[in-house]
């Protein structure tokens, strides 16, 4: 078979459904051969955007993947790669080549320095990818992009596959295609007695123990193992703002994000005194941290990584995190473990009903977030994106099976954009009958304004999207730290609501502006919004000093000072 068959074959065995990227005169041969192999190509307006995208899609489906040309395109690709290895999403970067004769013949082509030199981007790529491979040998083609793709799901990291041009159509022996690329979970070694029972010591000891979940549960593949944990067990559970939106939070003991210093006076003297803390798939970002405030005491904590466990400080190395979660599970059904006599009071996340708030009253953050919370139904993709939003998601209650997306450490703002393209396009993949889910995306002004032009992709691919903008005049975040009435946090006032007719889509598309809670209540009720199809865009007018409660504004304080 020609590589590109095998290569393409390959990662739509793996899940892959749709390829993102942009067309460059270095892969449009490689370009031929995706759709013959049953991937629908996206063709996104620029690559930053393209694996934006391929992200999101990743992190609903495990992977995702994007075709670039040499340079030009892959530079642009650079800063999303860069973010998918902060935030571990598994993305296959497959970039198109000049010809091994170009190469071998420092030729003087476009796209380089002129300078004879092709290594400097796969130089670059390889700082922030977990594998990179050039294939230049037919005979171990397969074997390398195996390996490649391999190393990107074991370590949910993105990974780096230069094509030359004149290797596309090589002819290669496919016959591995036969064995699918599985990852085994690490083989258990005697540390995993060892870990159990020094595990099970200390939850027998303990009086007050949580569950702290974190966003590498996701990489981790746990998410279905801890969420059995924290119905097993009954005990109060958190996450921090990357773990949101992984387990169900409709359970009893769910109590959305541990802020920390910044959360509510009861919550955090729930927190102060526990003592024991099952952490798992832990992403100590300051930003994820609350300003390292929410990490727990490494002395009453057990951290559930990949394969291995720090306990009390300690780190037991070779425990693998699926067998380990499998064999406490066992012995939580037999009945080993700390039950509350009386579940302490804690506030859980609230939506405010429709009927709290009066139709005049103008939007604001404070209450905003609570009230778009009843928009929201089971199994949605929710998108926050980094700015209030992103503060502002992070107090909604997520019905069962909603995904949410929210900034933890990468905060590269565009980003949510065209992930939202990604996310949808995966749920519409992923999807048995066909039938989209919706997927949803809060967004600010600024950070639109970085890579609106997805939203013609949105549009072109009849994704079912909902945009909220909030339009507060600006980078209010970033007014929030320095430079209140600095005109550099200002930006160019668009006319937003006419974004979906100008990117493409029909003259009906529904669109509406709200700056009242009255306002607001119609079209979040409004049938053509909730169960329309294809784009809608609302419009949240929003003063441009007004941020969400205490965290926001504590934190800013404290970047501020630091
Ligand atoms: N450039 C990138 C690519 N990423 C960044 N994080 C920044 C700049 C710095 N930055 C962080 S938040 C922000 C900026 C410029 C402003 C976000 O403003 P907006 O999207 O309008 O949201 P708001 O806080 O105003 O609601």
């Amino acid at each position: 078979m020609k590589l590109a068959d095998y290569l393409f074959q390959r990662l739509h065995q793996l899940g892959v459904k749709s390829m993102h990227g942009v067309p460059g005169d270095f892969n449009l041969t490689l370009l031929d051969y995706v759709q013959p192999n049953n991937l629908l190509w996206v063709g996104n307006a620029n690559e930053l955007n393209a694996a934006y995208a391929a992200d999101g899609y990743a992190r609903l489906t495990g992977l995702g993947a994007l075709v670039t040309t040499f340079g030009v395109g892959e530079l642009s690709a650079i800063n999303a790669i860069a973010g998918a290895y902060a935030e571990r999403v598994p993305v296959v970067h497959i970039v198109g080549i000049p010809t091994r004769a170009q190469i071998n013949g420092r030729a003087l082509v476009h796209h380089t320095f002129c300078d004879g030199e092709f290594g400097r981007f796969s130089d670059m790529a390889a700082r922030v990818t977990a594998a990179q491979t050039r294939l230049l040998d037919a005979r171990v083609a397969c074997d390398e992009i195996d390996r490649v793709i391999a190393t990107c799901m074991r370590e949910s990291r993105p990974v780096y596959i230069e094509v030359p041009v004149d290797m596309v159509g090589a002819e290669v022996d496919g016959s591995a295609l036969k064995s699918p690329i599985t990852i085994s979970d690490a083989i258990p070694s005697s540390n995993v007695d060892a870990a159990l029972e020094k595990i099970l010591a200390k939850v027998k000891e303990a009086k007050k123990p949580m569950i702290l979940i974190d966003g590498e549960t996701r990489p981790m593949d746990m998410i279905k193992g801890v969420e059995d944990i924290m119905k097993a067990t009954n005990w109060p559970t958190f996450t921090t703002c990357f773990g949101k939106g992984l387990v169900d939070e409709t359970v009893a003991n769910f109590h959305g994000i541990n802020m920390g210093a910044f959360d509510l006076q009861e919550r955090q003297d729930f927190i102060k005194d526990v003592d024991l803390v099952f952490s798992y798939g832990p992403h100590n970002s300051w930003t994820n941290t609350h300003a390292y405030t929410s990490i727990p005491n490494p002395e009453i904590t057990i951290a559930f990584q990949d394969t291995k466990l720090i306990i009390g400080g300690d780190i037991i190395r070779d425990v693998p995190v699926k067998v380990i979660t499998d064999r406490l599970l066992e012995s939580f059904a037999a009945g080993s473990f700390k039950k509350y006599d009386t579940y302490p009071t804690i506030s859980r996340d609230y939506a405010i009903p429709y009927s709290d708030v009066s139709d005049n009253d103008i939007l604001a953050q404070d209450r905003l977030w609570h009230v778009m919370a009843n928009f929201l139904r089971p199994n949605d993709v929710l998108l926050a994106e980094t700015g209030t939003p992103g503060y502002g998601a992070r107090e909604m209650p997520l019905p069962k099976g909603v995904r949410l997306f929210n900034p933890a450490t990468w905060l590269s703002i565009g980003y949510m954009l065209p992930a939202t393209q990604g996310a949808a396009l995966a749920r519409r993949d992923q999807s048995a009958s066909g039938e989209d889910a919706r997927t949803i995306l809060l967004i600010g002004d600024g950070s639109f304004q970085m890579t609106a032009q997805e939203l013609g992709t949105i549009v072109a691919h009849n994704l079912d999207v909902v945009v909220f903008l909030i339009n507060n005049a600006g980078y209010t975040i970033e007014r929030c730290i320095h430079g209140r009435e600095q005109a550099y946090n200002d930006v160019a006032d668009w006319r937003y609501l006419e974004a979906p007719k100008f990117f493409g889509a029909k003259e009906d598309t529904f669109t509406a502006r709200a700056k009242t809670y009255g306002e607001l209540k119609n079209i979040l009720q409004d049938k053509r919004m909730s169960d329309g199809k294809g784009l809608r865009m609302v419009e949240i007018m929003l003063d441009k000093d007004d941020a969400p409660r205490g965290p926001l504004v504590g934190l800013m304080a404290k970047q501020k000072g630091t």
